[in-house]
């Protein structure tokens, strides 16, 4: 085995020329047995594996600097840094993590995980590596779907005034999870076919090269602005804004990417070199099906097919059917996603009523500003963003729907702990964030029925309001608890005294197991279903202080600014004297590994609640 005789940073480069082929078929396979176990981005990873052979052969590790934005396709960057032993541990508690992770290698020059972020991020070790003096090579690695993201932009606006080598490579594989959209992705389409181009210049510049003071004259015509270069050279968007543009290049050939690579490095300022890749190449059903192995579950690798096949509904599904029917019922209701369709369950919506649907790509700060317009156009935008990517975009839920309270309905899902994606995915601030903004109200539904009618709830509400839900399965208990929502009012589940758990959106059905222990350990136990985290319900706050004598406030949120803090402020305005317990995630970023896991190691699972709780009822 090739793949063996890789143990650390750098051997890629004592493998024969001729083995490369034969190396990065055994990667693939090595990627695609490992994820069918742990599941992964596999479609990503299978796409950039000779891509990353070719940056490791070109670069000089951990000297030179390897961005990679998102970071999901760094896998085989990962197997050729010596870590092949951390596969058997991917994304698990206290295993590999599946994006670059600083504390992980000193091959990681900077975390990733939220895209677009690349190229600022690089430019930024440019100016370190000048200004310290350095000589290293810095190269960002970016997707086609990454760059449909406004920071990269911003970026390359920054960039575009370089003096200095920064290599910015552009994973073009036309995909983004789902196909990627916009003008940006019809423009590297029309780049794409222009490569008859490269052949032209590339054999131009061969034979410029090869003549004395050569090079300086290939730099003269790549800075030209001729009228001529307009009309033919490929990528004038990057050049005209001055960052050189070379390619189209095919990122299945090694030894191509190593001369487009080498030709890039002579460059005295920002250059794009454009690598056209496949993604799920080299196992049909990825190759296939490229939205369903962006982020793969485990998976039988003869059919392709998810191992443990899913029985029941999720809570991206219940919202799913219920925006079909909203859209059915109500022309005006309109539908946005960025860049996840598939994700967000808007798919449907989609495809039921495709005018009324919006994916604008990665660009959450421009789904949040885009969906205020459409409400003061007199429409009723849903705007549908994971809970940690609706971190972006604050200050256009701020200063554009909440401000001028724009009836935008947000749908927040992945809201909690997600689970293997890790830190910078997990769903843990929004209560905090979204309650901090004045005039947003903010729900979150104990099982799937209260989804629903808190959707439809949100859909007639007259000002800014967002719904958190949790990824993974719809809790189908308490379906006989469906009094109707009403704004700011929590709802009475049990009533008998001692102990009153509050609990927010997923904590009921933990609250529900809570209750019976605590039961079983001889203590009355009330439980609220919160519904509101804002505007919070004081007179069950009230209720609660009254008739308990410990009040528990239970949220999958952090601490800081979260439903705990905003309970206890409302009972130390009422000056009792009840005790008041709060659990909730501590200030912390949370590693990746199986949720139930991390509650465990965390303090938020059953079990450790209702310890502390009979510690509290004991002291
Ligand atoms: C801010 C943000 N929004 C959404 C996502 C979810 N996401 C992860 S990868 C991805 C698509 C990236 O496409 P591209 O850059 O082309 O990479 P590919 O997977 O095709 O290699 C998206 C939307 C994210 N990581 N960050």
């Amino acid at each position: 085995m090739l793949l063996d005789e890789i143990k650390g940073v750098n051997d890629i480069k004592n493998i024969d020329p001729s083995d490369y082929q034969e190396l990065a078929q055994e990667i693939r396979e090595f990627l695609i047995e490992k994820i069918s176990h742990t599941g992964g981005h596999l479609g990503s990873n299978l796409g950039a594996v000779e891509l990353t052979m070719a940056l490791h052969l070109f670069l000089n590790l951990p000297d030179d600097k390897l961005i990679w934005d998102v970071g999901h396709q760094s896998y085989t960057h990962k197997l050729l840094t010596g870590r092949k032993e951390g596969f058997e541990t991917l994304r698990k508690f206290g295993g590999m993590s599946g994006f670059p992770k600083r504390k992980e290698s000193d091959c990681d020059c900077f975390d990733t995980g939220h895209s677009s972020t690349s190229i600022s991020a690089g430019l930024g070790l440019v100016k370190a590596r000048d200004i310290q003096g350095g000589s290293n090579t810095v190269v960002s690695v970016i997707g086609d779907g990454s760059l449909t993201g406004g920071m990269a932009y911003e970026a390359l606006n920054n960039a575009a005034k370089l003096e200095t080598n920064f290599i910015i490579v552009l994973n073009d594989n036309n995909m983004s999870i789902s196909e990627n959209v916009g003008g940006v992705s019809k423009y590297l389409n029309n780049l794409r076919t222009a490569t008859a181009y490269l052949d032209i210049k590339e054999g131009v510049y061969k034979t410029l090269k090869d003549i004395p003071k050569g090079n300086k004259v290939v730099e003269g015509i790549r800075k030209a602005k001729s009228s001529f270069k307009q009309l033919v050279v490929p990528g004038m968007f990057f050049e005209d804004m001055g960052v050189t543009y070379l390619g189209p290049v095919d990122g299945h050939d090694i030894q191509a990417m190593l001369r487009v690579f080498q030709e890039a490095k002579r460059i005295r300022n920002a250059v794009l070199v454009h690598v056209i890749t496949q993604k799920g190449k080299g196992f049909a059903p990825a190759e296939r099906h490229p939205a369903r192995f962006h982020g793969a579950e485990p998976f039988d690798i003869e059919t392709g097919l998810p191992s443990k096949p899913r029985t029941t509904a999720n809570y991206t599904d219940i919202f799913s059917t219920v925006m079909t029917k909203l859209g059915a019922r109500d022309k005006k209701v309109v539908a946005i996603t960025a860049a996840m369709p598939d994700g967000t369950g808007l798919k449907r919506f989609r495809n039921m009523y495709p005018d009324r649907f919006f994916d604008v790509g990665i660009a959450e700060e421009h789904a949040v500003t885009f969906a205020a317009g459409l409400a003061a156009g007199g429409l009723k935008p849903v705007v549908a963003i994971y809970s940690s990517f609706l971190q972006r975009a604050y200050d256009q839920i701020l200063h554009d729907v909440c401000i001028q309270k724009l009836p935008v309905v947000f749908a927040v899902d992945r809201a909690g702990l997600v689970g293997s994606d890790g830190e910078t995915h997990q769903g843990i601030f929004d209560l905090s964030y979204l309650s901090s903004i004045p005039g947003m109200h903010i729900m979150a539904p104990k099982n799937k029925w209260e989804l629903s009618d808190m959707l439809k709830f949100a859909v007639a509400f007259d000002a800014p309001i967002a719904i958190r839900y949790p990824r993974g399965e719809a809790y189908a208990g308490l379906k006989e608890y469906r009094a109707p929502i009403e704004l700011g009012k929590s709802e009475l589940i049990y009533a008998e005294g001692d102990v009153c758990l509050m609990a927010v959106g997923s904590m009921v059905k933990t609250a529900e197991t809570v209750k019976e222990k605590i039961n079983a350990a001889g203590y009355k136990c009330s439980l609220i279903n919160a519904r509101f985290v804002k505007p919070i319900d004081l007179e069950a706050v009230k209720w609660a202080v009254e008739n308990h004598k410990l009040v528990v406030t239970l949220e999958e949120n952090v601490a800081s600014g979260g439903y705990g803090e905003k309970v206890r402020e409302a009972v130390d305005s009422l000056q009792s004297k009840t005790q008041l317990l709060t659990i909730a995630i501590p200030d912390e970023y949370v590693e990746h590994g199986n949720v139930d896991l991390l509650k465990q190691e965390i303090g938020i699972d059953a079990e450790a609640i209702t310890d502390r709780i009979k510690k509290e009822m004991e002291s």
